[in-house]
């Protein structure tokens, strides 16, 4: 093997661990009161203490966030943050419906009908950044809110 190519090679491996350690995907989830939180489909966790976020550690190759969450009175709303090369948090670019939908939270869903999510905005709690339906104040009780994340892949290159 050439220098060149050896330089090449090393470079490639170079860009190649960076991706990877930037495709860890890890989460905190949230929500006011019970919550049942999703990665591609699958039930990552649950939580009913909308204090504590519950941390998850994603697979590289997630895709779709989906929280379910039950309000069991009083205010309501989701709270996720999630590391993808910088951290996101909940925010109006996800989608959000009161009604169940069969396999809502999985990547092969069409969300184009779902409204965009609301903005919580409580006060109360210095809730800024929580999300439900429009139906906010005990309208809607059971909300469904996904969000479609960037995907990574690996490309092999033949030098
Ligand atoms: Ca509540």
């Amino acid at each position: 093997m050439s220098t060149r190519r050896l330089f090449i090679l090393f470079y490639l491996l170079t860009i190649t661990t960076f991706i990877q350690v930037d495709a860890k995907i890890v989460a905190r989830a949230t929500c006011d009161d019970d919550m049942l939180f999703y990665a591609d489909g699958v039930l990552m966790a649950s939580n009913n203490d909308w204090a504590r976020p519950k941390q998850v550690d994603l697979p590289d190759n997630t895709t779709v966030l989906g929280v379910h969450c039950v309000d069991t009175g009083g205010i309501s709303g989701i709270y996720v943050t999630y590391t993808l090369n910088q951290t996101y948090t909940t925010d109006t670019s996800w989608k959000c419906s009161a009604k169940f939908e069969e396999n809502w939270s999985t990547p092969g869903f069409e969300d184009g009908n779902w409204s965009a999510a609301s903005i919580v905005n409580e006060t109360l709690y210095y809730r800024t950044d929580w999300i439900w339906t429009a139906g906010y104040n005990g309208k809607d009780k059971v909300v469904y809110c996904r969000k479609k994340i960037k995907g990574w892949s690996l490309y092999y290159i033949t030098i």
